[in-house]
C-alpha cells in the first residue's frame, strides 16, 4: 500500500477512529452534530446498485474529514465545525448566464425535490466510503439561470471567512477553496448539489450547508460550504491543481491505472462498523457506464 502525499495508513485510521469515538461524547462534537431530520423532505431514494446496509459508519463519515479550512488533519473539522455559522447563508449563481441569481440557502434547498442517493466516495489519499447523500442534480439549478452559449465550465467557490475557519489565516492552500467542472460534467444527472447525508442536514464538517458531490471523481473535486457557482468560458484553476499540478489535474476522474501520483490500484473502504476493507479501485469510481461517454476520444493519461 503506497498512499500519496498527506498519506494515511490503516493504523492511522484505526488510531483516529479510537480517538473520535472518545471525543464523540464530548460537548464540542455534540454541539456540532446535525439538526432535525425533518428539515429535509426527501421525495425519492436512489441506490445506484449499492446496498444501504453497506453505508459507512455515520460517526466515521462525520469525524474523519478533509476540510482544510479548519485544519489539515482528519479530526479537526468535526471538532471545530460549530465555529462556522451557516444561517443566514447565500449562494450566488452568476457568470455566463442570462439570469444571474442569489439564493438564500433555505430557498436553494427547495428549488427541486430532494433525493436520498447512495454514492461511492473515493479520497485521493487511498480511502473510500459509501455515503447516502441528500440533494438534487446540480443541472436543476443551472437550468434556472439559463447558461449562455459561452458557458463552457462551472467554477465552485467555498466560503472565505478567516474569523470562523482558522486555517484560512495560513497559506497552506490558496483561499477561498476553488473547484471546477466542465459544463457537461456539471450538467450530468449524477452531479449532486448536496444539503444532507444519512437522512439529516449536512454537518458543517461535511460541507454544510451546501456542497457539491461528484461521485466519479476524487473527493477533492466535491467542494464544501459553497457560496458561489459561476459559469465561465475559460477552464478554472482549482485549488489543488494550483498546489500540485502533477498529482491533481483538472479532471481528476478516479482512475486506478494513472501514472500520476493519484493513480493507485486499490483502496481502503470504510465499512458500516468502521472496519477497513481492502478493495480494487474502479475506473470512474465504478460509474463508467454512466460517465465514460463524457470522455470519449480523450486520452485519460493526458487529461488526468
Ligand atoms: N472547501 C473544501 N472542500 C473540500 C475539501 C476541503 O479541504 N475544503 N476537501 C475535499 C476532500 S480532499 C475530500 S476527500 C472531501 C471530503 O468530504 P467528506 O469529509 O464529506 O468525506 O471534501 C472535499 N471538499
Ligand atoms: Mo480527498
Amino acid at each position: 500500500m503506497n498512499i500519496i502525499p498527506s498519506s494515511i495508513t490503516p493504523s492511522d485510521i484505526y488510531w483516529n477512529r479510537r480517538r473520535f469515538i472518545q471525543t464523540i461524547t464530548g460537548l464540542t462534537v455534540a454541539a456540532s452534530l446535525p439538526v432535525k431530520a425533518s428539515d429535509l423532505h426527501v421525495i425519492a431514494h436512489r441506490n445506484y446498485g449499492l446496498n444501504r446496509s453497506e453505508a459507512t459508519l455515520f460517526d466515521f463519515a462525520t469525524h474523519y474529514n478533509n476540510f482544510y479550512e479548519f485544519g489539515p488533519d482528519k479530526t479537526t473539522p468535526s471538532n471545530l465545525a460549530a465555529l462556522l455559522v451557516t444561517r443566514p447563508w447565500t449562494v450566488v449563481v452568476d457568470g455566463e448566464v442570462h439570469k444571474p441569481m442569489t439564493f438564500d440557502i433555505d430557498v436553494l434547498q427547495k428549488i427541486s425535490g430532494l433525493e436520498d442517493r447512495i454514492y461511492r466516495h473515493r479520497c485521493v489519499e487511498g480511502w473510500s466510503m459509501t455515503i447516502p447523500w441528500i440533494g438534487y442534480s446540480l443541472s436543476k439549478l443551472l437550468k434556472k439561470v439559463r447558461p449562455t452559449g459561452n458557458a463552457k465550465f462551472v467554477e465552485f467557490t467555498s466560503v472565505y471567512r478567516p474569523s470562523q475557519l482558522p486555517e484560512q489565516n495560513t497559506s497552506i492552500l490558496q483561499w477561498p477553496y476553488l473547484e471546477g467542472l466542465r459544463i457537461d460534467e456539471a450538467m450530468h444527472p449524477l452531479t449532486l448539489l448536496c444539503f444532507g447525508m444519512y437522512g439529516q442536514t449536512l454537518p458543517n464538517q461535511n460541507g454544510g450547508p451546501v456542497r457539491l458531490v461528484v461521485p466519479w471523481k476524487y473527493g477533492f473535486k466535491s467542494a464544501k460550504s459553497l457560496v458561489r457557482i459561476r459559469l465561465v468560458e475559460d477552464q478554472p484553476i482549482p485549488t489543488w491543481q494550483l498546489k500540485r499540478p502533477d498529482a491533481y489535474g483538472f479532471y481528476s476522474n478516479v482512475n486506478p491505472s494513472l501514472s500520476t501520483p493519484s493513480g493507485h490500484p486499490d483502496e481502503y473502504h470504510i465499512g458500516p462498523q468502521g472496519e477497513l476493507i481492502n478493495q480494487p479501485t474502479l475506473l470512474f469510481n465504478g460509474y463508467a457506464k454512466d460517465v465514460a461517454h463524457l470522455y470519449k476520444g480523450m486520452d485519460l493519461g493526458q487529461f488526468y
